[in-house]
């Protein structure tokens, strides 16, 4: 049953607490990121989504070193590039071990929910280290999700990045271009690419006629410089693209019946944590805090 569309409205000040309180949010001055231009990233876990907004935004974002997932909330990171202010939203992986698929897209949408009333959502970026020569079940996951939260007119802000291309030889440079080129070829890749999604390589530059890959710990200059570069090529233009689902809560449905919501809880029928105790309730809040501000 969904409880957000039957339970009576409640104090919209107290839901507003309770979401902020879940998200990590690094914005210590509201007034000062007004108007910024939040960009997602979003991937599975483990893929480097945290690595790389540490790159673009040099703040020191938790990145792990383990299998469980390293980011566990979401994390709002302001930075100004050219002059232009963006705030990156990173968010747990999906597909994680320890944590429930659902629970994080409640989390995505409770700190879009939050920073909603000072930024527009300017692109969504989604991080893959495209290390497996088939696609994996998470990664079939988040990109088929990734369709239905976005829409496809929403693909030109749409960033693919691809990660972990050093600490390897010429060869297995090449072995992992010749990959990402198929994978372009791909139900899951090309529909994005068609529809004016854009590639990045974070870490892979030309270096006269060779590919090289620039050393996440020794070279993480050059790799924020290349980065921080894209983000400004990319995104520094006014955009009046809306994400499918931002039109979806604007006008006035409930997160589960959004298309990625509908699909999500589709996709995960059955798993055993699925709805975790407080999610109804916190979906409620979620929807009152959405509403009221669209
Ligand atoms: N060598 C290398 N390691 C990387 C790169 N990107 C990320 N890593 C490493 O991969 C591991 C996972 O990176 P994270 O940035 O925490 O990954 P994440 O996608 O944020 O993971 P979750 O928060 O669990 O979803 C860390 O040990 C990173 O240092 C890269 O380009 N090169
Ligand atoms: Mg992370």
């Amino acid at each position: 049953m969904d409880i957000t569309s039957k339970t009576p409205l409640r104090s919209i000040a107290d839901g507003w607490r309770k979401l902020s309180s879940r998200v990590c949010n690094a914005l210590s001055d509201k007034a000062a990121n007004m108007g910024a231009d939040l960009i997602i990233v979003t991937g599975a876990t483990g893929v480097g989504k945290s690595a790389f907004i540490k790159s673009v935004t040099g703040s020191n974002v938790y990145v792990s070193s383990t299998l469980q997932s390293g980011t566990r909330t979401t994390a709002l990171v302001p930075t100004i590039i050219n002059g232009k202010k963006y705030i990156f939203l990173d968010m747990p992986g999906f597909s994680a071990a320890d944590m429930d698929d659902r629970e994080i897209f409640y989390l995505l949408m409770t700190a879009m929910a939050t920073i909603q009333p000072y930024v527009k959502f300017r692109g969504l970026i989604y991080v893959d280290k495209f290390d497996d020569d088939r696609s994996t079940k998470s990664q079939k996951m988040v990109l088929t999700w990734l369709q239905h939260f976005c829409g496809n007119d929403y693909m030109p802000n749409v960033t693919i990045v691809s990660t972990k291309w050093d600490r390897k030889d010429d060869a297995g440079i090449e072995e992992k271009l010749d990959r990402y080129s198929q994978w372009c070829e791909s139900d899951l890749i090309r529909p994005l690419l068609l529809n004016g999604a854009e590639s990045f390589h974070h870490g892979l530059i030309q270096d006269g006629d060779r590919k090289r890959g620039l050393d996440i710990g020794r070279n993480a200059e050059g790799r924020a410089r290349e980065a921080r570069a894209m983000i400004h090529e990319r995104y520094h233009d006014a955009s009046e693209l809306r994400l499918k689902i931002y039109t979806e809560i604007a006008d006035g449905q409930s997160i589960d019946a959004t298309s990625a919501g509908r699909w999500l809880r589709s996709a995960t029928k059955g798993s055993s944590n699925a709805t975790a105790p407080d999610q109804g309730k916190s979906r409620q809040y979620l929807n009152e805090s959405l509403h009221s501000n669209g």
